[in-house]
């Protein structure tokens, strides 16, 4: 049976990871039989996860996962999708996992550091939970600082991260799904990235930076998690 090897659940969510959140709808989108495990970035042969395993075959990365779906496993996400459709689903993609992520790393682990810290590093024993999230949060910021983004101020931040949001809801408008009543690959990325955003945080963000704040986005997570049967923790 293929295995998927995702982050393990936290934050009430069956994955906390956008990427590892994106793989599992794919999944549930594809209707094959599989199994997700929870795994650990460090031993994958990318050091990041998603990682797909299918047999002797391992498929580290989200869009290679897809890809192996469709082309190993006859998987139709996209076939009635136009040209036009099909270059609108690279945009946006684009705008989820190179630019809207980042906002959320930002949100996540600078902006939201005491709750990441005990959601996610419950495990280790309190003295050495700081430092060990310490460690990582530095890392973090160097990555942030060398996307970029990492030189804005917060305020600047945010507002680049609620200007993808808009321009999500005002694309979807009142369609059921992206590109209208039938489902596609995009949708599977931005049910991803908008659940990530709608998960509970302990301080105050701006509104704007809030699916919360768009109800049409807030019924289409709930949309595609009856119509694909996502997980729940
Ligand atoms: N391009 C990759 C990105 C995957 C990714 O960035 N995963 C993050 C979690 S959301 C990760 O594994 N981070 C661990 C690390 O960087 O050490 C994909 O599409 O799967």
């Amino acid at each position: 049976m293929l295995k998927l090897i995702v982050f393990s659940p936290a934050m009430g969510l069956i994955s906390p990871s956008p990427f590892s959140m994106k793989a599992i709808a794919l999944m549930q989108m594809s209707g094959l039989d599989y199994e997700f495990v929870p795994g650990d970035p460090r031993k994958a042969p990318k050091n990041k996860l998603p990682v797909l395993i299918d047999g002797n075959r391992t498929i580290p990365d989200s869009s290679h996962i897809q890809l192996y779906l469709e082309r190993e496993k006859q998987v139709d996400f996209d076939g009635h999708l136009t040209p036009e459709q099909r270059a609108v689903t690279l945009s946006f993609r684009a705008l989820c996992e190179d630019h809207l992520y980042w906002v959320g790393v930002f949100d996540r682990w600078i902006m939201n550091a005491d709750y990441v810290r005990e959601e996610f590093f419950s495990a280790i024993p309190a003295p050495m939970r700081k430092i060990v999230f310490n460690k990582i949060q530095k890392d973090i910021r160097r990555n942030l600082y060398g996307q970029g983004l990492g030189r804005h101020t917060p305020d600047e931040i945010y507002a680049f991260g609620a200007a993808d949001i808009k321009a999500i809801s005002d694309y979807l408008g009142d369609k059921p799904f992206f590109f209208g009543d039938r489902p596609a690959s995009l949708d599977a990325i931005l049910f991803a990235f908008l659940i990530n955003n709608l998960v509970p945080r302990s301080s105050t963000r701006p509104a704007a930076f809030s699916v919360k704040s768009h109800p049409n986005l807030v019924a289409y997570c709930e949309r595609f998690i009856e119509r694909f049967d996502i997980p729940q923790v």
